[in-house]
C-alpha cells in the first residue's frame, strides 16, 4: 500500500481487515495505468487470450454466466427497508454468514485493491461515488479498469476519509458452490446502511464487478434516498443536437433487459435526418439524477466509465457503433462469445445472419470445437448472456463532455417496454405523478410460460426490479421529491418499438435508427411546437407531426402504433392495481394518478 501511494488510513484499515479474513497471500493496489501489465500477466496465465491485435477473450466458469437475482440480497439493520423486490435480510444475519464463507477463501491468491470512482471526478455526487473493491481475480480487475475510473487518487483525499464504499469480492471454489441447486452457496449482499458490499461465489459481470450494479445501482439508490439528494437508476443517457437551431437536449430512460437500451443509446440519426440531428452517447446502463443547486434543474450523469454490453444480436444493422467500439486496438474484452484462436476472430448469434462458413478452429463459449458437433446440434455457439467490455471513449458517438464534472440537464425521461400490442409508439406524460406512476408500471412481456401468462407484463418498476434497494413506496416518494424539486420539469414518455401485427407477427415500426423520430416529436411537444392528440394514457403524435421522411411504413401499421386500444388498456388497469397494491407506503399521488387514468379511460368513447 505504501509503494502504491495508498494513503487513506480508513482504506488501509479496510484492506488489512479483509486481507486477514480472506487469507490472501499478497496485496496489490491497482491504478488504471497498470492495465497493460495486468493484460500481459493475464494472457501469460491463460486467463485471457488474444482476439487479434488489441482485443481479448475470456471464458467464465460454465455455471457462472449471469447475475443471480435469487442469491442477491439487500441487508440493513432496519426491517422498514424491506421491499417486495429487494430480498431484504437483517445485516446481523448476513454479515457473519458472508464472513464465514470468505474466511480463508483467498488463500494462495493475490488480493487486488481497486480504488474507484463511480462519477466523473468533481461531480456533485462524487462524495457518494468513491469506493474500493478488493477482489481475488485478475480479470475482474481488468473489467473494473474499463467500467470505472480507477486509481488511488479517487480515495486518498476524501473529505471524510471513511466515506467510501467497502466492496469485497471473493470468488470461492466455483466448481463446488452448487450454483442453482438447493445447496447453492453463493451470496451477493449489499449491506446498504453500512455502505459495504460482500459478494461471494462468482467471477462474472454484476456479481463480481462491484462498482457497476452493486454500488452504481443498489448502494447508489440507498445513498440517494438516505441523503435525500439523488436517484440511481438503470437508465441510458443520450444527447441530441439540433444543428439547425443549435439547441442540445438530453434524454435518459429505463428499459427492462432485452428491450434495446444499448442500441438506443448508441444510435445514429437516420440518413434522412442526419444533416440536422446528431445523437451523442453518454451511457447505456446507469444514470444518477439530482437537482443542480445553482440552476435548480434536474441533472444527470453516467457513473460508469465503460460498457458491459450484451453481444447477442449486435451487428452492423442493430448497432454499428457498438461494433466499432470493440474493434482492434480498443483493448476490449469479450466473455463467453464463440472464439477462433487461430484467427483471433469472435462471433455470437446475430453477429451475422449465417454462422462462419469455415468452422475450422472455432470454439463455442464452453471451449469445445464446433467442428466436432453433430449436425443436429443447435446449441448456440455463444452464451446468450455473453458480453463485450469496452471503455466509453471507444464508442464513436461518445459525447464530447461525457467526462465533464457538471453532468447534463435532463429534458426528458422515457420508459420503454417490450409489448406486442396495446402500447403505442410513444405517449407523452406531462404530469410528474403520472410519469412516475407510468415508470412504476413498466414491464416487458413474459417470454415463457414459466415467467407468466401471455398478455400480462412482468412488471419491472423503472427497470429497477433487480436493483431495488429499499421499499417501493418509499422509492416512489423519493422519486417524486427529487424530480418534483426541479424548477424545469422534464417531460416523461413511454415508448414501445415492438408492436406486432396480430396476424403475421411483423413488427409495425422499423425501430433502431428510426427510434429517433418519436423522441424528436417528444422534444417538440415539450417546446410547444406540436400539440399531439390527448388520450387517457398520455399525448400521442398525430401522423402529420411525426417526421417520417425516408421511413417505409404501411398506413395501417402507422395508424395502429398511433392509437389506443381502449379494451386492452382497461384490462391492463386491473393488473396495475394488483401490482401497485403489493407495495407498502405507496404515495397517495401515485394512487390518484392511477385512478385518474382509469376514470379517463372509462369515460372516453
Ligand atoms: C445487467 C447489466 O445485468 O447491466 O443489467 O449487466
Ligand atoms: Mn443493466
Amino acid at each position: 500500500m505504501d509503494e502504491a501511494g495508498l494513503t487513506n488510513p480508513k482504506v488501509r484499515e479496510f484492506v488489512k481487515e479483509y486481507a486477514e479474513l480472506t487469507g490472501a497471500d499478497r496485496i496489490e493496489v491497482v491504478n488504471a495505468s497498470d492495465d497493460a501489465r495486468l493484460l500481459e500477466e493475464a494472457v501469460a496465465a491463460g486467463e485471457l487470450e488474444k482476439a487479434g491485435e488489441g482485443r481479448y477473450y475470456s471464458r467464465s466458469y460454465h455455471k457462472d454466466t449471469a447475475r443471480s437475482e435469487e442469491r442477491t440480497i439487500v441487508a440493513t439493520s432496519d426491517e422498514k427497508d424491506r421491499g417486495v423486490y429487494n430480498n431484504w435480510r437483517h445485516s446481523s444475519e448476513m454479515k457473519p454468514k458472508l464472513h464465514d464463507l470468505m474466511r480463508g477463501a483467498s488463500a494462495g491468491k493475490t488480493m487486488y485493491v481497486v480504488p474507484y470512482l463511480m462519477a466523473p471526478a468533481g461531480n456533485a455526487l462524487a462524495p457518494w461515488a468513491a469506493g474500493v473493491e478488493i477482489t481475488d481475480t485478475r480479470t475482474v480487475v481488468l473489467h473494473m479498469i474499463r467500467m470505472a475510473r480507477v486509481g488511488v487518487q479517487f480515495v486518498n483525499d476524501l473529505e471524510d476519509p471513511g466515506h467510501f464504499v467497502k466492496a469485497v469480492h471473493v470468488t470461492g471454489d466455483l466448481e463446488n458452490l452448487g450454483q442453482g441447486t438447493d445447496g447453492d452457496k453463493r451470496y451477493f449482499v449489499t449491506v446498504a446502511d453500512e455502505r459495504t458490499i460482500l459478494h461471494f461465489g462468482s467471477s462474472y459481470g454484476g456479481n463480481a464487478l462491484l462498482g457497476k450494479i452493486a454500488h452504481g445501482l443498489r448502494q447508489g439508490a440507498y445513498d440517494g434516498w438516505a441523503s435525500k439528494k439523488f436517484l440511481a437508476e438503470q437508465y441510458m443517457l443520450i444527447g441530441i443536437d439540433d444543428k439547425e437551431t443549435g439547441r442540445r437536449y438530453h434524454i435518459c430512460g429505463g428499459f427492462p433487459s432485452a428491450s434495446g437500451k444499448t442500441n438506443l443509446a448508441m444510435m445514429a440519426a437516420p440518413d434522412a435526418l442526419g444533416d440536422r440531428y446528431h445523437v451523442s452517447f453518454y451511457g447505456d446502463d446507469i444514470a444518477w439524477l439530482w437537482v443542480e443547486e445553482e440552476s435548480g434543474k434536474l441533472y444527470g450523469m453516467n457513473p460508469e466509465y465503460g460498457v458491459f454490453g450484451v453481444a447477442k444480436d449486435t451487428n452492423e444493422n442493430t448497432n454499428p457503433n457498438a461494433l466499432a467500439s470493440v474493434g482492434h486496438g480498443t483493448d476490449c474484452i469479450f466473455t463467453n462469445v464463440a472464439y477462433n484462436p487461430t484467427t483471433g476472430e469472435v462471433w455470437w448469434e446475430g453477429r451475422t445472419k449465417e454462422k462462419p462458413r469455415d468452422r475450422h478452429g472455432w470454439l463455442d463459449w464452453t471451449g469445445s470445437p464446433v467442428a466436432d458437433r453433430k449436425d443436429d446440434d443447435t446449441a448456440p455457439w455463444a452464451h446468450p448472456n455473453s458480453r463485450f467490455t469496452t471503455t466509453l471513449a471507444n464508442v464513436p458517438n461518445i459525447a464530447q463532455d461525457y467526462d465533464a464534472p457538471m453532468g447534463v440537464p435532463i429534458d426528458a425521461i422515457i420508459f420503454g417496454g417490450r409489448t406486442r400490442d396495446r402500447e403505442p409508439l410513444i405517449r407523452a406524460i406531462t404530469d410528474l405523478a403520472e410519469g412516475v406512476y407510468d415508470g412504476l408500471t413498466l414491464g416487458a412481456e413474459a417470454t415463457s410460460a414459466a415467467e407468466g401468462k401471455e398478455g400480462i407484463l412482468r412488471y419491472d418498476p423503472m427497470s429497477n426490479r433487480p436493483f431495488m434497494a429499499y421499499g417501493e413506496g418509499d422509492y416512489a416518494r423519493h422519486y417524486l421529491d427529487v424530480v418534483g424539486a426541479a424548477t424545469d420539469q422534464p417531460i416523461f414518455a413511454h415508448v414501445n418499438w415492438f408492436q406486432r401485427d396480430a396476424e403475421d407477427g411483423h413488427f409495425l415500426w422499423p425501430g433502431y435508427r428510426d427510434n429517433l423520430r418519436p423522441l424528436l416529436w417528444l422534444l417538440q411537444l415539450k417546446n410547444g411546437e406540436v400539440k399531439g392528440r390527448r388520450t387517457a394514457v398520455g399525448i400521442i403524435p398525430t401522423e402529420e407531426e411525426l417526421d417520417l421522411e425516408g421511413v417505409d411504413i404501411a398506413p395501417e401499421d402507422l395508424d395502429r402504433i398511433l392509437s389506443i386500444d381502449k379494451a386492452r388498456w382497461q384490462q391492463e388497469m386491473g393488473f396495475r392495481e394488483e401490482h401497485l397494491g403489493q407495495f407498502d407506503r405507496m404515495p397517495e399521488e401515485i394512487w390518484e394518478a392511477h385512478r385518474r387514468v382509469a376514470a379517463e379511460l372509462d369515460s372516453e368513447v
